[in-house]
């Protein structure tokens, strides 16, 4: 077994090139780390290890001289240097840093500075990306600041190590034998975590279990914490809402009930008094079966805010998830978020961060945007996207899912008027926000590749990258990643980037084409399964989702139907109310519609239908020959693997296609186009 899949976008391959060699050595002979503090120690150490590898060379320590490279948090720097920086230091948060390369007593140096020794940190990784990236690194000035707050994973894991929705193996957290046993894997989750940004991690399931919250749990939280904390991470838990009641403390977990307060403020207590910088609470109250304030008859305002104010004085927060739908209302599941959450705009407390799914239904391979991202100017809403790819062909599929997040961050929510984007109501500059968010559910597991796709890594790579920013393009993203993850060769960045890209677009053509949705078979959510309508709620069939009949196919939202379109701001609202007017891509979303609707290429919608489900197919036939074309690029391992995988993945765009035209054409009653293979 090779080692390049577990090392991620970390492979630091050695430097062939022997001119782009001679002048990295040029620029960079030595180290001299100012300070000292374990922040700076991981940072020391990881250029050390970046530069054995690429260089084959120890990397030396050294006071001055010239191709000194220079570590130092801006406290530490002696006042000559602190001057060259002055106005660029004012320009970079806290998390934040500066690569400069500057004289010094006439040698040439380069210097990383920030304002904290972790904004150091994210400059030492920055710093090796450039020579991974084969950039220049003679005349280095890089300013770079994130521009959200908390960059969150979401482990679904539970405590016996199962992962819900988790394909690439079982947990990395290894409760049993935790605290004593830290496992090297913690560190190198760390290190990887660290080289993208993400500085928060929540370790446990939303379905949450109590047990994590005890005496016990707490002491391996702990040991996990300490690992995490030189790389800038801190660990949040789930919190189960009934979790007083379940210690047998109290008799009950209404949120107005004092005891029940002061068992959480004492429960943080404990928490903070083993782990400071413990990050705070994520919890999923009321949603499929998980207790709640509802309970209670009382509101998501009061249960965040009862446990915002347990943490608020060690200044930890609490992760409200607004991923709820109750069965009350089953007329139309895409509605019920913001008709719960919307009316409490403005009541949280100022460490509650609301946390909202992309899209209103679930994670599919494509959703319009929230609606409730806009809804709620006074509040701070965080972004929810799922790395693992629940209803994307597990880690069986290859799909980058930058390509949806960049999607859905550019949405313009018209809030304010044009140029409202997701990505401003995320990074809090659409209405002044303080508070700023975004997670991503984890796809990482036991896999020796850590994501069982090995294209599954450049997914949490471009989560990272995007939460430290929305506005960057799923392109660079995906470019970035293929250089640091296998080679810089032109001839493969070119075609497997395209391939990357296009990737999202495929996978939505042969599972979910024009706006259809959650027709994914149920429970597992693998495969098609737009025939079944025999659960116990309606809204978990995919029938209720496609609403196919000899009339037609689609979800009325409009106003003939569930209204759910009047959620968003025009001119939204009114645009979509019209099929002529709706995107494709949204329309059976937003419409219902006659088989022989005319499409805008004059074809019906039974016939676009039908060959975008084929295009799908073509779309991985194309992936298929573009990866077999890489191979002299590829380790043999790593090349094979996703060999393998687009063939498993081609077979099930096939079966996809078949068995949805197969199903629908009983409604259509209409002929599968000649372009098309017949179903067998
Ligand atoms: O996507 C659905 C999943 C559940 C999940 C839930 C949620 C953690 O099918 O497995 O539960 O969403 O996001 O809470």
């Amino acid at each position: 077994f090779s080692q390049n899949d577990y090392k991620l976008w970390l492979q630091y391959d050695s430097i062939e090139d022997s001119e782009l060699k001679q002048s990295y050595l040029d620029a960079f002979k030595a180290i001299n780390v100012m300070g000292n503090s374990p922040s700076l120690d991981v940072s020391h150490k990881e250029i050390s290890k970046a530069y054995h590898s690429f260089f084959n060379e120890e990397l030396k320590t050294a006071e001055s001289g010239d191709g000194l490279l220079i570590l130092a948090n801006i406290d530490q720097l002696p006042a000559n240097m602190r001057s060259d920086v002055k106005s660029d230091i004012e320009n970079i948060n806290s998390e934040g840093y500066i690569i400069m390369s500057l004289e010094q007593n006439g040698n040439k140096v380069i210097l990383i500075t920030a304002k904290t020794d972790i904004g150091v940190l994210y400059g030492s990784f920055r710093l090796i990306k450039e020579m991974q990236l084969h950039n220049d690194l003679s005349n280095l000035a890089i300013i770079d600041s994130p521009k959200i707050q908390k960059r969150v994973l979401n482990h679904w894991d539970n405590l016996d190590r199962t992962v819900e929705r988790g394909y690439a193996g079982f947990s990395i957290w290894d409760w049993h034998l935790l605290p004593e046993l830290i496992k090297p894997e913690y560190t190198d989750y760390a290190r990887a975590n660290a080289s993208i940004g993400i500085n928060g991690t929540v370790l446990t399931n939303v379905n949450a279990n109590s047990l994590i919250l005890t005496e016990q749990y707490i002491e391996k939280v702990k040991a996990l914490a300490e690992v995490f904390r030189p790389y800038g991470i801190q660990v949040y838990l789930t919190a189960r809402f009934s979790a007083p009641l379940e210690s047998g403390d109290v008799d009950t977990a209404d949120p107005l009930n004092a005891e029940v307060r002061q068992w959480w403020k004492d429960k943080a207590d404990e928490i903070y008094a083993e782990i400071p910088d413990f990050g705070g609470f994520l919890v999923k109250a009321n949603s499929e079966g998980q207790p709640g304030p509802n309970n209670y008859d009382r509101t998501h305002v009061d249960g965040a805010n009862m446990l915002a104010e347990a943490v608020a004085p060690h200044n930890g927060i609490v992760m409200w998830r607004a991923f709820v739908y109750s069965e009350d209302d089953p007329e139309d599941r895409a509605k019920q978020a913001y008709s719960e959450f919307v009316p409490f705009d403005g009541r949280f407390k100022e460490n509650v961060l609301v946390q909202v799914k992309n899209g209103p239904i679930d994670f599919q391979p494509r959703e319009p945007f929230h609606p409730v991202f806009g809804a709620m100017p006074n509040t701070p809403l965080m972004m929810e996207f799922q790395i693992t790819q629940e209803y994307l062909g597990f880690a069986s599929h290859l799909v980058f899912l930058p390509k949806l997040f960049e999607e859905t961050l550019e949405e313009d929510t018209y809030v304010n008027g044009e140029n409202s984007t997701v990505a401003k109501v995320i990074d809090g500059s659409l209405s002044n926000k303080k508070l700023t968010g975004m997670a991503g559910v984890a796809n990482i597991g036991t896999a020796k590749n850590w994501t069982g796709h090995p294209f599954g890594q450049s997914s949490w790579y471009g989560f990272g990258r995007l939460a430290w920013d929305p506005y960057m393009s799923s392109e660079e993203i995906a470019e970035e990643w293929l250089k640091m993850t296998f080679t810089n060769e032109e001839a493969f960045i070119y075609p497997v980037t395209d391939l990357m890209i296009k990737s999202r677009e495929a996978v939505v053509k042969y599972m979910t084409p024009l706006g259809l949705h959650h027709i994914m078979d149920t429970g597992h959510h693998y495969g098609p399964g737009p025939w079944v309508s025999n659960l116990s709620r309606p809204e978990w069939n995919p029938v209720y989702y496609h609403k196919a009949d000899e009339e037609g196919i689609g979800f009325d939202r409009t106003q003939s139907g569930s209204d759910a379109l009047s959620q968003y701001a025009n001119p939204i609202a009114e645009k979509y109310s019209s099929p002529e007017t709706t995107p494709e891509k949204y329309l059976l979303w937003f419409h219902h519609l006659p088989w022989d609707y005319e499409m805008d290429n004059g074809e019906t919608l039974w016939h676009n239908l039908a060959t975008t489900y084929q295009e799908g197919v073509e779309d991985v036939e194309e992936m298929v020959d573009t990866w077999n074309n890489m191979e002299e690029y590829v380790d043999k391992e790593r090349f094979e693997k996703v060999a393998m995988l687009l063939q498993i993945q081609l077979k099930e765009s096939k079966w996809w296609r078949d068995a949805c035209l197969s199903y629908f054409q009983q409604f259509s009653g209409m002929e599968i186009p000649e372009s098309v293979p017949q179903p067998e």
